[in-house]
């Protein structure tokens, strides 16, 4: 096996945070999206979303999306589990998994995408949309502070993938457009400060 990856990227970093908490190591081959590796034919052949990450299986099967590379180490390693055990438990990691990366993630991602000037060669960027979009993320870590209040983890009681989506888009994204994770957000900041403590948040 080995995992198409880039070292900067958030997405790329979910799985390596995975990785890291599973104590699983698959060797890892740099794609470098600041150097355009990504688009290359060599590359788009094995991968034609030519997204990062990407993991290849020993027969050539390559598996793309975050989430369902770390949906199949989870059932090769299925502890700890990061998904949840019980049925109760996966439908509330799923819902939360969900959340994260549709209201917070992707606001994030698509501000980010449309406004930034390192973006332009990637992104047909439309500056309204980035605004926008900036807006929904504003909202949706307003929210988070909430829902941090309820419990220590994003899901729950328990650490879970929800967790690591939230955590690496928010170590990413906030300061590239001009959004602060600060005492507005004290929940949200002492959630962040917790899961940054985690020895996989430095994968
Ligand atoms: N939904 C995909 C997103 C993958 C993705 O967009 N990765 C970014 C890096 S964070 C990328 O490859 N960007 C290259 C580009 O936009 O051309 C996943 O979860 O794996």
């Amino acid at each position: 096996m080995k995992l198409y990856d880039d070292a900067i990227a958030p997405t790329p970093r979910r799985v390596r945070m995975f990785l890291a908490e599973k104590g699983v190591d698959i060797p890892r081959v740099p794609v470098t999206i600041g150097k355009g590796e990504h688009l290359a034919e060599s590359y788009a052949t094995r991968v034609p979303s030519r997204r990062v990450p990407a993991l290849e299986l020993d027969d050539g099967t390559v598996i793309s999306e975050s989430v369902a590379i770390c949906r199949y180490i989870e059932a090769l390693h299925p502890e700890p589990n990061l998904f949840g055990s019980t049925a109760l438990e996966q439908a509330r990691v799923e819902m939360w998994q969900r959340r994260m990366e549709f209201e917070l993630l992707l606001p994030f991602a698509n501000a980010f995408r449309h406004s930034h000037p390192k973006m332009a060669a990637l992104e047909n960027q439309v500056p309204a949309y980035a605004a926008a979009q900036k807006q929904l993320a504003e909202q949706r870590l307003a929210m988070l502070e909430g829902d941090l209040a309820r419990h220590p983890f994003i899901a729950g009681d328990k650490f879970s993938i929800a967790d690591i989506t939230a955590f690496t888009t928010l170590a990413f994204f906030p300061r590239l457009v001009g959004i602060a994770i600060d005492e507005r957000v004290p929940q949200v900041k002492q959630w962040f400060d917790r899961i940054a403590a985690r020895p996989s948040a430095a994968a």
